[in-house]
């Protein structure tokens, strides 16, 4: 598990160079948004359980077929699992979020998922959309305590749906 900053560093030390104005600016920002990254994590922490509620509340109301007989979610078990699922996605995005480095979300989450969801008929587009609605519901949540630095809260979500999107087309 890798953050910017042991990720920043460590690519300068395999070259061999003092950290340059490109590395301290880079260090810069990450340090200036911690506070933004923080507080995102403090409410995701505080929220998880009303935040997946919320995303799949909309999932199923754009998709309700899903929870009917024939729908991937249908039997609570089933349901169960897709609840599960969000949880998972938004835990692993937390950690992103925190150490702004995507590599956990590639080695924990995304990597063989588009073949376990392919082998049992969990379907992409709405398990996209299901990431996408968490990142929603975490930013309409920080932009309603009063937190306006949220363009930085969607980049796990983006990388989660997109990689979980691409290794479906990969499969094909
Ligand atoms: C199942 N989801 C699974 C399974 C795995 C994961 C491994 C198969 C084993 C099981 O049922 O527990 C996902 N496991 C993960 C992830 C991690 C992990 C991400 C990383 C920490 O360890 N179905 C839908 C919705 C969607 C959904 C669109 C929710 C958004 O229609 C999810 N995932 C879903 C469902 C199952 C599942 C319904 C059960 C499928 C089945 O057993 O038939």
């Amino acid at each position: 598990m890798r953050d910017a900053i042991t990720g920043l560093i460590g690519r300068y030390d395999q070259l061999g160079r003092y950290l340059d104005r490109d590395a301290l600016e880079r260090a810069a920002t990450y340090y200036g948004e911690s506070e933004a990254r923080l507080a995102a994590a403090a409410l995701i922490n505080r929220e998880a359980g009303e935040i997946v509620r919320e995303a799949s509340q909309r999932l199923f109301a754009q998709d309700p077929e899903l929870l009917l007989p024939g729908g991937n979610a249908y039997t609570t078990r089933r349901w169960a699992a897709c609840l599960r699922d969000l949880d998972y996605f938004l835990r692993y995005a937390s950690y992103a979020l925190v150490a702004d480095d995507p590599e956990i979300l590639d080695e924990r989450v995304l990597n063989g998922l588009g073949d376990t969801y392919k082998s049992l008929g969990v379907p992409t587009g709405p398990s996209v959309r299901g990431i996408s609605l968490l990142g929603d519901v975490v930013i309409e949540m920080l932009a309603d305590a009063g937190l306006t630095q949220t363009a930085l809260v969607r980049v796990p979500f983006d990388h989660l749906a997109r990689g979980l999107a691409d290794t479906n087309v990969r499969a094909r």
